[in-house]
């Protein structure tokens, strides 16, 4: 139930000026052509999955054409497309392929966030809009601490964004600061004093897959640490 007041009141804020413009010309005047014909949610993502995670997946934010789109985070874009097949590939997933809020997904021990939840202009968030979205990201990782084992950053804004969270619910984070990197691996503790990994992965972005800097086998590697 806490889940369930927490996607609701995601998917109506509108705190960020910028990114309410943005996604909801994109939502009208601005869809994909291939697209056209499709309603677009236009609003922020909340976090999707199983309640029960002992996993979370903190994203960096919504696609213009995927979440905005569809309304759940990796859903309908090739980012989705590599993540949920991988999720699929680990057990997590019922299903290798992710188009609609209707396709029939589930995930079992699992769940998404992310650390931005409206689609940014270039996929690039300001520095204000997230701080200003952190507190959802804190809320999120606050419901599923109580179960949680391990958690998997995309790229260096989910990790900046997953340490931020941890800090700011007072667990105990490694000093200095762990630095992101592919396969990197840190140990925070939640304020019951429970270990949680954090394991740090190339974002499932086209940038990265299409040129092979992010390869399935990698992938694949890091979500087994899980
Ligand atoms: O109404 P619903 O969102 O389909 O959720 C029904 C039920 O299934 C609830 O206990 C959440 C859980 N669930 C899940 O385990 N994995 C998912 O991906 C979505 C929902
Ligand atoms: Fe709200 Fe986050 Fe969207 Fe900003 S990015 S409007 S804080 S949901």
């Amino acid at each position: 139930r806490s889940l369930e007041v927490l996607n609701a009141r995601i998917s109506v804020c509108r705190a960020c000026p910028r990114l309410v413009e943005w996604r909801e010309r994109v939502a009208t005047s601005g869809r994909r052509a291939s697209f056209a014909d499709q309603p677009y949610w236009g609003r922020p993502g909340p976090g999707f999955g199983d309640p029960e995670a002992e996993v979370l997946i903190v994203g960096l934010a919504p696609a213009a054409n995927g979440t905005n789109r569809t309304g759940r985070l990796f859903t309908g874009d090739r980012s989705g497309d590599w993540l949920y097949a991988a999720l699929h590939r680990a057990g997590y997933a019922n299903q290798p392929e992710s188009w609609a809020a209707g396709d029939g997904l589930r995930l079992d021990g699992i769940r998404i966030a992310a650390a931005v939840r409206c689609a940014p202009p270039d996929n690039k968030p300001s520095t204000d809009e997230k701080a200003t979205c952190a507190p959802w990201l804190d809320r999120d990782l606050q419901l599923a601490e109580p179960r949680l084992r391990s958690m998997l950053a995309l790229g260096s804004i989910g990790w900046d964004a997953a340490l931020g969270a941890a800090r700011r619910l007072g667990w105990t984070v490694p000093r200095p600061k762990p630095r992101f990197g592919h396969g990197v691996e840190a140990t925070l503790t939640t304020a019951a004093g429970a270990d949680v990994r954090l394991l740090g992965s190339y974002h499932v972005s086209q940038q990265n897959t299409f040129t092979g800097r992010l390869t399935e086998a990698m992938l694949d590697e890091v979500i087994a640490r899980l």
